[in-house]
């Protein structure tokens, strides 16, 4: 059993759709538990960033800016395969090749506006977790089984 912390991001569509809390609760039925939660207007240079792996793909600069049209919350997610279950939760980046009953399927406008950020590995979820917590603002507490 690996408890593992992940990268979540309600993206501004998600805010605007006024979905934040139909998003958690998917997480917390799955037993990713949000350990660190905040609600906060990205900087462009905040968003280019967290993003820089992306900064010569086409799509890099709407990205930005969508990123930034709004506010975001951003979560650390803390539970078993943090990270796996996580990404299994929001679905594919595409909502149209989205799994049924998940988050980018259910909510999601297009590969733009999909709702959500997940970090992709391990490594990457250390790294954005750390990007915008410190260690003092993460608070583990007593989990559940997954349903
Ligand atoms: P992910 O969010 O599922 O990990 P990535 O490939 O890491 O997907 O891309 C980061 C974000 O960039 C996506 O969530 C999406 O918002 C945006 N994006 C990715 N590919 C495209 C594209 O082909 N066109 C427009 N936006 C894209
Ligand atoms: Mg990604």
């Amino acid at each position: 059993m690996a408890i593992e912390r992940t990268l979540s991001i309600i993206k501004p569509d998600g805010l605007e759709k006024g979905i934040i809390g139909k998003i958690i609760a998917r997480f917390e039925e799955k037993g990713l538990k949000p350990v660190a939660v905040r609600l906060q207007q990205l900087s462009q240079q905040e968003a280019e960033g967290f993003y820089a792996v992306h900064k010569e793909r086409p799509f890099f600069k709407d990205l930005v800016s969508f990123m930034i049209s709004g506010p975001v919350v951003l979560m650390a997610l803390e539970g078993e395969n943090a990270v796996a279950a996580n990404r299994e939760i929001m679905g594919a980046t595409n909502p149209a090749n989205a799994a049924p009953g998940t988050i980018r399927r259910d909510f999601a406008t297009s590969i733009d506006k999909n709702t959500v950020h997940g970090s992709d590995s391990l490594e990457n979820a250390a790294k954005e977790v750390a990007y915008f917590f410190r260690e003092t603002e993460i608070h583990s507490y007593a989990w559940t089984e997954k349903k």
